[in-house]
């Protein structure tokens, strides 16, 4: 069933001030939208990145996709490999804020085009996509309450007003986890750090571990913390975490801390490709690791990786960014389809509030998204939607994230320290 045309459209999505390791998110993210129009009229989505590099590769890659059989990923990949600008070693690095990568061009394009040829070709057939990877082994997943310490919308008039305000402190960030438990039901919580002082982002999981008892609980510094530091954290939430998330930088760095607490830690920093993870496993640097089908080369890349975590005994649970619905249902049709992917994944979804399907916003119910028997993802794109985020796109000034440079807006002379505590 061949492919008639592709459409890539760059949309910009409200999002709040949310500080990190980094400094603050941009008042808009910026995503790719992807259309696969197949010869029988149906139409494959896709979701990704919309900074300038993969923007590029997307928009260039798409028209060379058109004839091709939407079930021939392997021709996609190689015309997109074929197009991607060459560095010595083939890779582009770029680290849009901590932890969030687009390391690897060929498998952020490819990722994002396999979704929609996947979701096109399970629309074709008439399944849902999980089928086509297996089926599910779960009907529902599980997604954590992803706190973050933030900033009012009333500091810059650029940001769009939210339901959570100001969070820069021990309570406001409990206070944050109940409005979001209360809204959409989560069992576990993440909290995003490396911004204020590590013992006071510390005394907040201990306040959240108070509020919460039964909830499973995690913290996220971005490595910004020092080895000092992360024993010393280690120590006061000793008994505390269901996992140490990328506490401080480098494979040798989380695998002394390690050694020296026992802690099981996880990481979207240090493992970001195959050769990291071959280096983590020989180190013991990473206990668990977060996948990302949208830096991991796609849903099938990411089943693989999940083999690979259960052969060398390693967790598994799934990172985020800010994304729309779209990027939800894969990762949700892919979480449903791996046995090993047991813990709840990280969704920023609950900060956004702009949706580009028909319907709206994709439902959290009970802290998971639930899988439904509708073909492909299950989701539909609202053309006007699509059409307003791309003229919010166009109106927009930023064209590739920079947390640091919107730092320096509030706080000139901002600079980007590794680590910083
Ligand atoms: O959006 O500020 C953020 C997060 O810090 C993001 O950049 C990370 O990629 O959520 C991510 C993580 O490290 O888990
Ligand atoms: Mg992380």
């Amino acid at each position: 069933m061949n492919i008639t045309a592709v459409r890539v459209t760059p949309i910009a999505i409200r999002d709040p001030a949310l500080l990190n390791a980094a400094g603050v998110h941009e008042p808009f993210g910026l995503r790719s939208i992807i259309e696969v129009v197949g010869r029988n009229g149906l139409v494959g989505l896709g979701e990704t990145y919309g900074d300038a590099p993969v923007l590029d590769l997307l928009t260039r890659a798409a028209p060379t996709l058109v004839g091709l059989s939407a079930f021939d990923v392997n021709a996609m990949l190689a015309r997109v490999a074929a197009l991607a600008p060459k560095t010595a070693t083939g890779h582009v690095e770029m680290e849009l804020a901590p932890g969030s990568l687009a390391s690897n061009l060929v498998t952020s394009a490819f990722s994002a085009f396999e979704v929609a040829f996947m979701d096109l070709q399970a629309r074709t057939i008439g399944i849902p996509l999980v089928e086509l990877l297996g089926g599910a082994v779960r009907s529902k997943v599980p997604y954590s309450a992803y706190l973050f310490y933030k900033w009012d919308a009333a500091c810059d008039p650029e940001y769009a007003p939210d339901v959570y305000g100001e969070a820069v402190n021990a309570q406001q960030i409990v206070k944050q986890a109940q409005q979001m438990i209360d809204q959409y039901g989560f069992e576990s919580i993440k909290l995003k750090a490396g911004v204020f002082a590590p013992d006071e982002e510390a005394d907040a999981v201990l306040a959240l571990h108070a509020a919460f008892p039964n909830h499973q609980l995690r913290i996220d510094p971005n490595s910004n913390w020092s080895m000092e530091t992360s024993l010393r954290v280690a120590k006061k939430l000793d008994g505390v975490l269901e996992y140490y998330e990328d506490p401080t930088p480098t494979l040798e760095g989380m695998a002394e801390l390690h050694r020296a607490t026992g802690l099981p830690l996880a990481s979207n920093m240090v493992v970001t490709n195959w050769a990291e993870l071959k280096k983590s496993i020989e180190l013991g640097s990473v206990q668990i690791l977060l996948s990302d089908h949208h830096f991991w080369g796609g849903l099938r890349a990411t089943q693989a990786l999940a083999r690979t975590c259960q052969t060398f005994g390693l967790g598994l649970s799934m990172h985020s960014n800010s994304h729309l619905g779209i990027s939800l249902m894969a990762m949700t049709h892919l979480a449903a389809s791996v046995h090993h992917l047991s813990y709840a994944c990280d969704t920023h979804y609950p900060w956004q509030q702009d949706e580009v399907l028909v319907g709206g916003r994709v439902p959290i119910v009970g802290g998971a998204v639930h899988l439904t028997d509708q073909p492909g993802l299950g989701v539909e794109l609202d053309q006007a939607k699509l059409a307003e985020l791309h003229a919010a796109y166009q109106g927009c000034r930023i064209r590739t994230r920079n947390d640091v440079a919107q730092m320096r807006r509030f706080r000139p002379g901002w600079a980007q320290v590794k680590p910083r505590f």
